[in-house]
């Protein structure tokens, strides 16, 4: 009974949609998590997620949205549960920004409807936003936000449905190849399996060392905040924000109804970039510092003067970071193609959770996938030196 077509290590948000892919195709998967579901340690909690389609950090990341916006939208009408609630999203900076001119250039290419506003549009439909004057402004209507920890409860539930096993608080200390099965020991058992996922997030390097040297993981402290007049930042009123301001980006959120959503209280924010300091998911300090929250309630007071007028909650994410800040979905070299592993998500992985749960499945069982993930392999990096 501890014999499964296929193992899924770490069960937060590649690896719930990994285990629900998978069991819905009729495989035997075992997914084993070392905490509970959902959890705060790791990347995927804090109770709203950006999608969009227009996408700035490439424009090749598009076709695997426009999937994932198909599958989030099956799991709702699966489970009759919202996770994607479009509010809309604005994109602003200078117009020399890379990232915007890319998320222009996705729109083009793809036919993604996204407007470019006067600032005298901007003001009248956003008043909430104090911009410099030369800032380019793009809204993308069809963009919004996702529920993560929702996202991954009803994910999980759909594979228990379709019958997988699901193992939380179970750590796996050890795995090993052999010539036809892969074996696998955790703190409570042995398990063997045709092929391994490993969907471990900022734990991915210490599960497949040799991607060590191409990850880094970042402490990223987030804040929900009072602003001076609640109902201007209300989901039906605000929207989804990026602000890339010359290499320091912030992003946030509107404020969701607890009754609904559940908590945290109040307006989120964050820091994209530069990344926070580099860290250990097992030893990093998650206590807000007074330098945390400085640097979010300055850009507030700068970009969204009345978006501040108390600071609510704290909290510490993680980012895995790669270089290039691209993913890595891929085989694990040597392993014959049984072993697959995706992470580097680098900050802004989880509105592509639906998608990359599918491919990894593809990738495992198939060998490969319709999709062009080159951007996204293992070899780009080497290959890049050549
Ligand atoms: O996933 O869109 C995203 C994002 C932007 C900044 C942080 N995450």
């Amino acid at each position: 009974q501890n014999t499964f077509d296929v193992i899924v290590i770490g069960v937060g948000s590649m690896g719930s949609s990994t285990c629900y892919h998978m069991a819905k195709r009729g495989y035997k998967v075992l997914g084993l998590e070392q905490f509970d579901i959902p959890h705060e340690l790791g990347s995927h909690a804090g109770q709203t997620r950006i999608i969009r389609k227009s996408y700035g950090e490439a424009t090749n990341y598009v076709p695997l949205l426009e999937r994932a916006y198909e599958n989030w939208s099956t799991l709702e009408e699966e489970t009759g549960t919202q996770v994607f609630f479009k509010n809309g999203m604005v994109y602003f900076g200078t117009p020399d920004s890379p990232f915007l001119q890319t998320v222009k250039e996705s729109s083009v290419q793809y036919n993604i409807p996204i407007n470019q506003l006067s600032a005298e549009e901007c003001r009248e439909k956003y008043p909430q936003f104090n911009l410099p004057s030369n800032f380019e402004r793009l809204e993308e209507p069809n963009a919004g936000f996702l529920t993560p920890e929702r996202c991954i409860l009803l994910m999980v539930q759909q594979a228990l449905f379709h019958g997988a096993t699901i193992k939380t608080r179970e750590k796996v200390t050890h795995w090993k190849q052999g010539q036809d099965t892969i074996t696998l020991n955790s703190d409570k058992a042995t398990y063997h399996a045709k092929k391994l996922i490993i969907t471990a997030g900022p734990w991915t390097s210490k599960l497949a060392t040799d991607l060590a040297p191409k990850l880094t993981i970042t402490r990223q402290p987030l804040a929900w905040v009072q602003p001076k007049k609640w109902m201007e930042f209300d989901k039906a009123k605000f929207p989804c924000w990026l602000i890339r301001n010359g290499g320091r980006d912030f992003y946030g959120f509107p404020i969701v109804p607890v009754g609904q959503f559940g908590g945290p209280l109040g307006l989120k924010l964050g820091m994209h970039h530069p990344g926070g300091e580099a860290t250990d998911p097992d030893k990093v300090d998650r206590t807000p510092r007074e330098a945390d929250e400085k640097a979010l309630v300055e850009f507030l007071e700068e970009f969204i003067p009345d978006g501040y007028q108390n600071t609510l909650v704290m909290k510490t994410c993680l980012y895995t970071k790669t270089v290039d800040e691209h993913f890595i979905v891929d085989f694990l070299p040597n392993s014959n193609k049984n072993i697959v592993v995706a992470s580097g998500f680098s900050g802004h992985g989880f509105k592509f959770v639906s998608v990359i749960g599918e491919v990894l499945v593809d990738l495992a069982i198939e060998g490969s996938t319709n999709f062009n993930l080159d951007f996204l392999s293992l070899t780009r990096f080497t290959a890049k030196k050549n």
